[in-house]
């Protein structure tokens, strides 16, 4: 009976340690298309990113990550490191400038001219 109960103890502090390095966030990240929702979920594919979900039409990206490797910051400008803005910074002109026409999502017209099949 001891034996179960300090077995029991032991997987939870193991379990515990595992979920402490892990973490989570939600945030804000610009997009218009499926070549950006791909765009961004692709820049996610890193190591010590667990999961990374892109929500269109909330426009919000959903990461599981370690801790140990990222930060908040660190997640926020792989996007705009691609061209994204996100809810805390700006892209770059130029890294903005490097997306497709179909993906300016500052610019709203330049999306609905040549957004379409073509462009996937
Ligand atoms: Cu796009």
């Amino acid at each position: 009976m001891l034996t179960r109960f300090l077995f029991l103890v032991a997987v939870a502090l193991i379990d515990q340690s595992a979920q402490a390095q892990k973490a989570e966030v939600t945030f804000g990240v610009s997009g218009v298309c499926g070549m950006c929702e791909d765009r961004i979920e692709a820049t996610f594919d890193q190591k010590g990113i667990v999961a990374a979900d892109y929500d269109l039409e909330k426009k919000t990206i959903h990461v599981v990550y370690k801790a140990k490797k990222w930060n908040e910051e660190s997640l926020h400008k792989l996007a705009t490191g691609v061209g994204h803005d996100t809810d805390k910074y700006k892209a770059t002109d130029e890294q903005y400038a490097n997306m497709p026409g179909c993906c300016k999502y500052r610019d709203p017209k330049s999306c609905s001219d040549s957004c379409g099949d073509k462009q996937r």
